[in-house]
């Protein structure tokens, strides 16, 4: 079993959560969310669930906090919306929260390790367009510093973005996520407008002086489902959107070309004139990685013209294989490819299963296996040369799992979402007795 005496001294152990997933937007004054206006469409949450109650952490944050005593760092986002409720003018109340919040980690021992943006943009952007206005780098770069004046001083580290992935092409493409758009030319805006506004959110950071800087991306390990022509062309197309658009622009100013194929001719014109801002360097990257995808190609389709392939290694409770050498392979790819030195940190890695509470026990052992299998791999990755400085599971607390409602349970702490009871599990005991201090 691997503890945390099989990592360097300084190695960083901790957990990680998102303001929407699980503080509860009915409190505080928090505005309306576009996953407010998303969950009231019909079909497109579990349950139509939102994030209203969550697991009440706007409440209970102290006493969640409690749990983490021991580890060494703690990743939580602010929302947006209830900061700035409809999306300009500021709610004290709000920020008086995270204020509270701040002190609190620290006052636990635990480094703020602070996301600026976990997907709770406020409705009244979204009605303007959201993340395709080009507005949106200065609305974001506002937010920035409304956050940043008031608790800048105490947090660790900031991410702009949690998962760009996620806010462009899974949201504006393949539409399961808010707006739930399926336009190729909203995804292409998207997926530039993003990119611009983190360039934005940097300059402001850099220019307060603000440290320790970065941005979360999202990884799957990508397989073709053979070794033929088209199958390892629609694989090399579903990395680059996946994989490559983002952390490509952000070590070298480029996108890559098979991605380019379909999406340059829906770019902004003058794209080309902002890469050289969103290139300007990180002080780290936030890597999450849950799975791997196969991928076939798809000639009927629209492009990128990709199928997902079924594979055959065990699950999760999200229907993701469980696939820890992928972690290896990608924090390997990464560092020869675009970081290089760059400290890189594990800021997700987790596993969903249907938990049940008996008599105030939840044995996962899945869940115990998983985490050790892909810090296995972690470990395995830097003595390869990868610079990897922490690790965070996703999620301390069961939550509001975005499309699937309260349905997918990821955290180490069980949440009953009647009661509000909070029951750590298994690998809650065993997270804690391995990796606290
Ligand atoms: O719950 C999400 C989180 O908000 C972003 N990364 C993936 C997690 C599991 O789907």
């Amino acid at each position: 079993m691997l503890t945390r005496q099989d990592f360097p001294e300084g190695f960083l152990f901790g957990a990680a959560t998102s303001a929407y997933q699980i503080e509860g937007s009915d409190f505080g004054g928090c505005g309306p969310s576009h996953w407010d206006s998303f969950a009231a469409r019909k079909g497109k949450v579990a349950n139509g669930d939102t994030g209203a109650r969550a697991c009440d952490h706007y409440h209970r944050y102290g006493s969640d906090l409690d749990l983490l005593r021991g580890l060494d760092a703690y990743r939580f986002s602010t929302n947006w919306a209830r900061v700035l409720p409809d999306g300009r003018s500021v709610n004290q109340a709000g920020l008086d929260f995270y204020d509270r919040l701040v002190d609190a980690i620290l006052a636990r021992g635990l480094r703020p390790f602070l996301t600026l943006y976990h997907w709770d943009l406020p409705a009244a952007l979204a009605q303007k367009g959201g993340w395709t206005n080009p507005d949106i780098a200065r609305w974001f770069g506002d937010y920035t510093e409304v956050v940043l004046d008031r608790i800048g001083d105490r947090v660790a580290s900031v991410a702009t973005l949690n998962e760009p992935w996620c806010v462009a092409w899974l949201s504006h493409f393949l539409g399961q996520h808010a707006p739930g758009l399926s336009d190729i030319g909203a995804a292409a805006r998207a997926m530039h407008y993003v990119l611009v506004a983190h360039a934005e959110s940097m300059q402001r950071m850099r220019a307060r002086g603000q440290q320790n800087l970065g941005i979360v991306l999202n990884f799957e390990h990508v397989q073709s489902h053979d070794n033929t022509a088209e199958n390892l062309a629609a694989a090399a197309r579903s990395d680059a959107i996946f994989n490559r658009w983002f952390v490509e622009a952000l070590t070298k100013g480029t996108y890559p070309q098979a991605a380019l194929q379909g999406l340059q001719p829906h770019l902004p014109a003058g794209w080309q004139d902002d890469l050289a801002l969103i290139a300007r360097p990180l002080d780290w990257l936030g890597v999450n990685y849950y799975t791997r995808q196969i991928v076939a190609a798809d000639p009927g389709a629209p492009w990128p013209a990709t199928r997902a392939i079924s594979g055959t290694l065990p699950r999760t409770d999200m229907g993701w294989e469980v696939y820890p050498q992928g972690l290896g392979a990608l924090l390997n790819r990464l560092t020869d490819d675009y970081t290089g030195k760059l400290p890189i940190y594990v800021t997700e890695n987790g596993m969903a299963r249907a938990d049940h509470c008996a008599q105030g026990t939840i044995n996962d052992p899945e869940r115990w296996r998983f985490i050790q299998d892909h810090l296995a791999q972690v470990r395995q990755a830097m003595q390869n040369g990868a610079n990897v400085k922490g690790y965070f599971y996703w999620s301390l607390l069961d939550n509001y799992e975005w499309a699937f409602g309260y349905d997918k349970r990821f955290g180490l702490v069980h949440v009953d979402f009647d009661t509000l009871q909070r029951t750590p599990k298994q690998s809650y005991h065993r997270y804690m007795a391995a990796f606290a201090a």
